[in-house]
């Protein structure tokens, strides 16, 4: 009789977090939120469990951000880029060449700084900022040979839509072309963009180097995933399953950082095994374009210098 109750008492009181993510279903990020979700499940005994809503199944991360304003939307591992339209401070972390690589960048994002940014996420988006990940560094692959940076004038290149990329791209003289992730193999297909912005590990699980043979390994930015779970949501929660629910999300998204060091290790080999020819490239190969981005986003991201001094100590 006493199993009977409590078990019953464990389902009549079981939350279902709906996660959404744009990823697909084997990004790191999705892999990610899956193993968080069984950890959270075991650890509030049944309490808490997590349903993924991987690649765009519930709209775009604008969508998204609605939706957990609103509370139809728990939880969210989203690009930072997102954050940016609403909060425009976070796009100092897409200063080109703040950190070297994943490892660095994921030690930038525990720092005051960044840590500082996620306390404006409750007034201005209705949510909490539970902690950070990374996504592999940028760098571009193209259609094109890229050895100079003049190669990219004039040149219709896919990015993530938010306004640090869109000046960065403006200013090499390149016509910025926003897309969804799932579009951006067609579009290099039939010629609609000559390159992407992207990282590793999208070039790999969705086969870009099929369609363009050019990959410039430049590493010119971090790319962000913030934890994020609404506000009314947070709110239902109890102090102890809010505490639970924040150390969890910070360990599996803090663990992105190892995988994406390895990850890039590997990959390059096996991209560069299907005839893509590699070039490698840092500051210089871009001139004077990253002072002038850095005169625009000082100003409208103030917290880039603090960033940066916080850099020059790794
Ligand atoms: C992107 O290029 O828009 C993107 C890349 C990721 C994860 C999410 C978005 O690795």
């Amino acid at each position: 009789m006493c199993v009977v109750v409590l078990a019953f008492s464990a389902v009549a009181g079981a939350k279902e977090l709906k996660l959404g993510l744009i990823v697909p279903g084997d990004h790191a990020w999705s892999q990610a939120a899956r193993e968080m979700g069984k950890e959270l499940e075991q650890r509030t005994d049944g309490r808490y469990s997590v349903t993924l809503f991987p690649a765009g199944q519930l709209g775009s991360e604008a969508q998204m951000l609605q939706q957990m304003q609103t509370g139809a939307l728990d939880m969210s591992f989203m690009t930072v880029a997102q954050v940016v339209n609403r909060v425009p401070e976070f796009g100092a972390l897409f200063a080109p060449y703040l950190v070297k690589n994943e490892k660095q960048a994921d030690q930038l994002l525990r720092g005051p700084a960044a840590q500082g940014l996620l306390e404006k996420l409750p007034v201005k988006t209705g949510t909490v900022g539970l902690g950070y990940g990374v996504a592999g560094m940028r760098m571009m692959l193209n259609a094109f040979p890229s050895d100079n940076v003049a190669a990219l004038e004039g040149r219709k290149i896919r990015i993530t839509p938010f306004p640090p990329v869109q000046d960065f791209y403006r200013l090499l003289g390149a016509v910025s072309t926003p897309m969804p992730l799932t579009d951006v193999y067609d579009a290099l297909a039939n010629g609609q963009v000559d390159g992407v912005d992207a990282d590793l590990e999208l070039v790999w699980k969705l086969r870009l180097y099929e369609r363009a043979k050019n990959l410039l390994l430049s590493g010119h930015m971090m790319f962000p995933v913030v934890g994020l779970v609404s506000g009314r949501t947070w709110a239902g929660m109890s102090q102890e399953d809010r505490d639970v629910l924040r150390e969890l999300t910070r360990k599996h998204l803090g663990e992105l950082a190892a995988y994406y060091m390895a990850f890039g290790e590997k990959t390059r080999a096996d991209i560069e095994s299907e005839g893509v020819n590699v070039v490698e490239a840092g500051p210089a190969y871009f001139g004077d374009k990253l002072d002038q981005w850095e005169k625009i986003w000082i100003e409208k991201a103030p917290v880039l210098s603090e960033l940066r001094k916080e850099a020059e100590q790794l």
